[in-house]
């Protein structure tokens, strides 16, 4: 019994997280000076996940968005974090959840590749590479 407990601790304390499917990624190439806003779809085949924190080396500051309506004015909040079920898709597009990337460090042009490291609750990571595109 012992050995068997000690197999299964050994196991699963090397057991790295599956990493996320990411399809459909873009950044529109915003306004000179403007924020960007980067867009994914996040398919989750592993274990649940939570997405608690974004981060950008192209950025001063980088943050997990949804676009809300509030008394009739379009704004955005801050989300907290992302549960990202066993086998759920989430997608991050125009007028709902988003990547905002504020503070620029130099301007963004049509080709471009923004890294965003995703950060887990657990503390894994997964960097992505998205694409700037075209308005
Ligand atoms: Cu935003």
């Amino acid at each position: 019994m012992r050995v068997w407990l000690l197999a299964l601790l050994f196991c699963c304390s090397v057991v790295v997280a599956e990493p996320l499917i990411i399809r459909d990624a873009y950044v529109p190439l915003p306004p000179p000076g403007a924020p960007a806003a980067a867009y994914f779809t996040l398919i989750n085949e592993g274990e649940t996940r939570r997405l608690v924190d974004v981060d950008s080396p192209q950025a001063g500051m980088t943050m997990l968005h949804e676009s809300i309506v509030k008394d009739g004015a379009a704004r955005m909040q801050h989300v907290d974090y992302l549960e990202l079920k066993k086998g759920e898709v989430v997608a991050l597009k125009p007028g709902g959840l988003h990547v905002m990337l504020m503070r620029l460090k130099s301007p963004l042009k049509v080709g471009d590749q923004v890294q965003i490291e995703l950060q887990f609750a657990d503390e894994s990571t997964q960097m992505i590479q998205v694409p700037v595109i075209a308005r």
